[in-house]
């Protein structure tokens, strides 16, 4: 047990084949680095961090609604499912909890396709564009909102 903040970083599809898909895009780094990467910077925040995958909707659906029991904040890239996902949208409405979206690529310079989501109206704000560097900036805005001030 731990009395620092803990915080869900969750991924949806397909971010399990990161460093090799569409390098171009998102990166040479996988998943695993950006996780290391994520610890390193949740110790150096006082956050603990838990670091999910999870190619399912609903599986990502059950994991969001059993974070508002554990967990005091959401980092969420959806991938995907940010553009279509209602169900993800309504867990992360339920949660009562500081939500941040992510992005690694800078979803507005892509398909039009990609320039909704249903996620922003539900987070305090969303970071795209900055690679894998988005989750650490995330981590950094997230300790400002789960940290008596
Ligand atoms: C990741 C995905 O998998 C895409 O479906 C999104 C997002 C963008 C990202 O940039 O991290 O459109």
């Amino acid at each position: 047990m731990t009395d620092r903040p803990d915080i869900l970083v969750l991924n949806g599809p397909n971010l399990n084949m990161l460093g090799v898909r569409e390098p171009t895009i998102y990166g040479h780094l996988t998943l695993a680095d950006i996780e290391e990467m994520c610890m390193e910077r949740g110790e150096a925040l006082n956050l603990a961090i838990d670091f999910r995958q999870s190619n399912f909707e609903g599986e990502l659906v059950s994991i969001i609604q059993k974070a508002r029991d554990d967990h005091d904040g959401i980092v969420i890239n959806a991938g995907a499912y940010t553009h279509t996902s209602v169900a993800i949208h309504d867990s992360l409405a339920l949660t009562d909890l500081p939500v941040i979206e992510l992005h690694l690529s800078n979803v507005f310079k892509r398909e039009s396709f990609r320039h909704h989501s249903y996620i922003s109206d539900v987070a305090v704000g969303s970071i795209c564009g900055f690679g894998a560097k988005g989750y650490a900036l995330a981590l950094e805005a997230m300790a400002d909102l789960v940290t008596d001030a």
